[in-house]
């Protein structure tokens, strides 16, 4: 399947390039069902990828050189292999140096330049390319643009050197970009659904093991709809507040003697105790969320799994309810967007993502979507925000050569 953004991909190669690419590869943006800061807790996630997606029209060049044109920031950046392959290292020491390091690409280029460091560091000959990128997946909503990018280069990069990268492990590579390139410290849930995902299902991971199921979200055939809505609320301090849960999960855990919070089971018999070791309130707070959360997971893949999607609702919204209060990663404008969902019918919702802003989803009756949208809009309104912007998604494909 192609569309408009693979034709912008394959125009913009041509204008910048003045030939054809040798072929164009695509990588969904995704919305999280549910699951949220429980990656890199070793826990379980429930992606699914959304239609919107980055597409990039490839073809090889010649030596250890690349050259990426955007359509949406409309520069040409290029890079040589010597120049990049120093420039990675720890999520913490890049973010200690800030952009510092000579000769790094920085802004979006650093997500594409990344992917070539990460596979250069992993042993590969990446073939050297040109590229045009163009996409529709929203910047900066928490709908993972920067990981359909890495994946969607990744991807290219693959096939055209025909590397031999498992589907399986593309994942965990295109993270090692984003961390040690980028300085972004982030899990593996985005960059998994962005590659692993399938059409009609949501992608149930184990962070630890990485075992994927498919789980059949056939949204349309139950007449129901995942309504999502871009609050548009300016994120707030997000790359050091994320920074900030991980370490104190990882405190957290040090305390209670286990490898990951994934170790601490969400029964009174296991979670009280647990609880009541810590004596810092906060990191009480931080635990009992990830630790509820991976059970929401769970207890809604059962549901899915039974063919009782409505049901998922309540899960959804006691999700909202620990991100607000327990984990503490949500702004008025996405608590808004959720109450006034619920006020209009929604089964449940939920902010979906990193968090600090970003996107909303609620599970809704397909014909109540556009209902339930304005209302959430004159909430928004009521309160003074911007005005939220909505959509209803169906569960796409992941990353594939077109
Ligand atoms: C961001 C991160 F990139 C993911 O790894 C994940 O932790 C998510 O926030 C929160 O669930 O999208």
């Amino acid at each position: 399947m192609t569309g408009p953004v693979a034709a912008r991909a394959t125009a913009g190669f041509l204008s910048e390039y003045g030939h054809q690419p040798a072929g164009r590869w695509a990588a969904p943006g995704r919305v999280n069902l549910i699951g949220e800061h429980t990656d890199y807790n070793d826990g379980f996630v429930l992606p699914f990828a959304l239609p919107q997606r980055t597409v990039v029209a490839a073809a090889p060049n010649t030596g250890q050189e690349w050259s990426v044109w955007s359509e949406q920031s409309g520069e040409r950046i290029s890079f040589a292999a010597a120049e990049i392959t120093a420039a990675g290292g720890t999520a913490a020491e890049i973010t200690a140096t800030g952009a510092g390091l000579p000769s790094r690409v920085t802004g979006w280029g650093a997500y594409v330049a990344g992917v070539v460091w990460a596979l250069v560091e992993a042993g590969f000959r990446v073939p050297g390319a040109r590229l045009a990128i163009a996409s529709d997946v929203p910047l900066g909503a928490g709908l993972s643009s920067s990981a359909a990018l890495e994946s969607a280069v990744l991807t290219a990069l693959v096939d055209l050197g025909g590397l031999d990268l498992p589907i399986d492990e593309r994942p965990g590579l295109a993270q090692r970009a984003e961390n040690g390139y980028a300085g972004i410290p982030c899990g593996i849930m985005d960059q998994s659904a962005s590659i692993r995902c399938r059409a009609g299902h949501a992608l149930f991971l184990d962070c630890r093991s990485l075992a994927v199921e498919h789980i059949p979200f056939d949204l349309a055939s139950a007449g129901l709809a995942i309504l999502v809505t871009d609050t548009r609320a300016p994120h707030r301090h997000v790359t050091g507040e994320y920074a900030a849960r991980r370490t104190a999960c990882e405190t957290a855990a040090g305390a209670l003697g286990v490898p990951a919070l994934r170790d601490v089971l969400s029964d009174a018999a296991s979670l009280d105790p647990a609880l009541a070791r810590l004596t810092d309130p906060l990191l009480r707070r931080r635990v009992r969320h990830v630790v509820t959360e991976n059970q929401r997971v769970l207890d809604t893949v059962k549901l899915l799994r039974a063919g009782q999607p409505t049901r998922i609702g309540p899960l959804l919204t006691a999700s909202h309810a620990s991100m607000r209060d327990d984990f503490e990663i949500t702004v008025p404008e996405v608590d808004t967007a959720v109450e006034a969902a619920l006020a209009a019918g929604a089964y449940g919702a939920r902010m979906t993502g990193g968090g600090f802003g970003g996107c909303v989803l609620a599970l809704v009756d397909a014909d109540a979507a556009e209902r339930v949208a304005a209302s959430v809009a004159d909430a928004c309104a009521a309160h003074g925000f911007t005005p939220p912007v909505s959509f209803t998604a169906l569960p796409g494909p992941g990353a594939t050569r077109l």
